[in-house]
């Protein structure tokens, strides 16, 4: 399928292509070379993923990175973002950095340079050392302490080869699963741990610029945010308060601390027990660009069931789904990105988008994705949509470059532009794949 959407609306020469990845899902390598353990080892464990599936072994990527490497590569994209595991570096969440860990991102780094790609690299994407969630983990407030000495050693060590720095990926994602609603890991709820994670991780981000900008010159910093519209699911008071609350916390509990100063009003007070002076400052630091991840907005409903009493609702009956149900809604990440662009005037790179399905194989061995082609096609025309309307946007990343671990549905569902056999851990690059690749040739020429 050709591209038609540069036609329209151009992209500048310099803007960046990319693909995210995430170390917990695709590394695998989980016992090796002195890796600690993380809650989602634990989390994975104990059974609570579907297909009781683990990141034990992932796409084992920790051997085969030289083969990712050389289809990026072959992609023809500018930039990669990657995510550093905690545990593979400070097994124990604080302490002796373990050399062997430090070695792998060596390898990688340098080979992602090599091959004419700028490393992205994000300091946290959900994998907390086990030995410090026994400790309580983002409950304490120390846990900002130690990702800031956990910061310090990545930055000491990479810091002259990478650049470009993600503190924390989607802030508002993990905390509300892993401490609000409690179906992610490490599994807490309720409204006091939220409120308690959220505001230790917004300190750790502010901590982690600090610590990056001390020890990196030239870096340029920013944290990366879930963003979706959060919707009603119908138009009752009950249901347009908890969107209101929902988006509350997805959407503002981070970037407003980070990049304003102050919580959002409607979660204000509930927050103020756990802000202790100086703190607003301590979070608010400069940085450099705004991360965006964004798939499909979030209906919302008031769930008395549920911990917080809110969550996921409905979606309009009749809107188009992707083949994991997820809706499709190009215009709300047009919306999402010029109103991001203006309450937060930073440059904006996309660091996250992309379709979940369940590709396959033919008889051939190709593997025909024409949704997602259809998906990004459309999602990236949003993209030039809200750029035309002066949205500051630098760069677009997929999710993902493979097919990985997803964090709820485990293997069954597929986001990459390279499929993988899990059996054989065969990399077939998908149809979406090529279409992406003359995306990116055709904003060059
Ligand atoms: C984002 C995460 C990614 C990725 C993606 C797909 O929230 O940052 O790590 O996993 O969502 O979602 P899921 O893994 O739930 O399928």
């Amino acid at each position: 399928m050709a591209p038609t959407a540069h036609v329209h609306h151009p992209v500048p020469r310099d803007f960046v292509w990319g693909t995210s990845t995430a170390a917990f899902q695709i590394e695998g390598a989980a016992r090796e070379d002195g890796r600690g353990m993380s809650v989602w080892d634990t989390f994975c464990a104990a059974g609570k993923v579907a297909n009781r599936d683990t990141g034990d072994v992932a796409c084992d990527h920790y051997h085969r990175y030289p083969e990712d490497i050389a289809l990026m590569r072959e992609l023809g994209i500018g930039a990669y973002r990657f995510s550093v595991a905690w545990p593979r570096i400070l097994p124990h969440g604080r302490g002796a950095a373990n050399e062997p860990g430090l070695a792998f991102y060596d390898r990688l780094i340098d080979a992602v340079l090599e091959a004419g790609i700028e490393p992205w690299l994000c300091l946290y994407h959900w994998d907390l050392p086990q030995a410090l969630a026994d400790r309580g983990g983002w409950l304490t407030r120390d846990c900002a302490g130690w990702f800031a000495d956990y910061a310090s050693v990545v930055a000491r060590r990479y810091g002259d080869r990478v650049k470009r720095w993600v503190t924390i990926n989607e802030p508002s994602v993990f905390t509300l699963f892993g401490y609000g609603l409690g179906d992610s890991a490490p599994g807490v709820s309720g409204p006091a741990a939220l409120r308690r994670a959220t505001h230790h991780v917004n300190l750790a981000h502010g901590a982690a610029v600090d610590v990056v900008r001390a020890h990196v010159a030239g870096a340029a910093i920013g944290c990366v945010h879930s963003r979706q519209q959060c919707i009603g699911a119908t138009d009752s008071e009950a249901d347009t308060k908890a969107a209101a609350l929902f988006g509350a916390h997805w959407n503002d509990a981070f970037p407003d601390p980070q990049l304003i100063g102050a919580y959002p009003a409607l979660i204000a007070e509930d927050m103020e027990p756990y802000v202790a002076p100086g703190d607003m400052a301590r979070i608010c630091r400069p940085v450099d660009f705004f991360g965006i991840n964004h798939y499909s907005p979030n209906y919302c409903q008031a769930a008395p069931w549920s911990p917080l009493g809110y969550g996921f609702g409905p979606m309009p009956a009749g809107t188009p789904k992707t083949p994991i149900d997820w809706p499709i809604v190009p215009d709300a990440f047009r919306a999402v990105l010029v109103e991001a662009s203006r309450k937060y005037r930073l440059p904006i790179y996309v660091t996250e988008n992309g379709m979940g399905g369940h590709d396959a194989p033919d008889a051939t061995g190709a593997v025909n994705d024409p949704e997602r082609i259809a998906y990004l096609d459309a999602y990236t025309g949003a993209m030039r949509a809200a750029m035309a309307e002066g949205a500051d946007i630098r760069g677009y990343f997929v999710w993902s470059l493979t097919d990985n671990f997803e964090w709820g549905a485990g293997y069954a569902s597929r986001f990459g532009i390279v499929h993988i056999d899990y059996e054989t851990q065969k990399r077939t690059p998908k149809a979406s794949f090529r279409w992406f690749a003359e995306l990116i040739q055709a904003t060059r020429r």
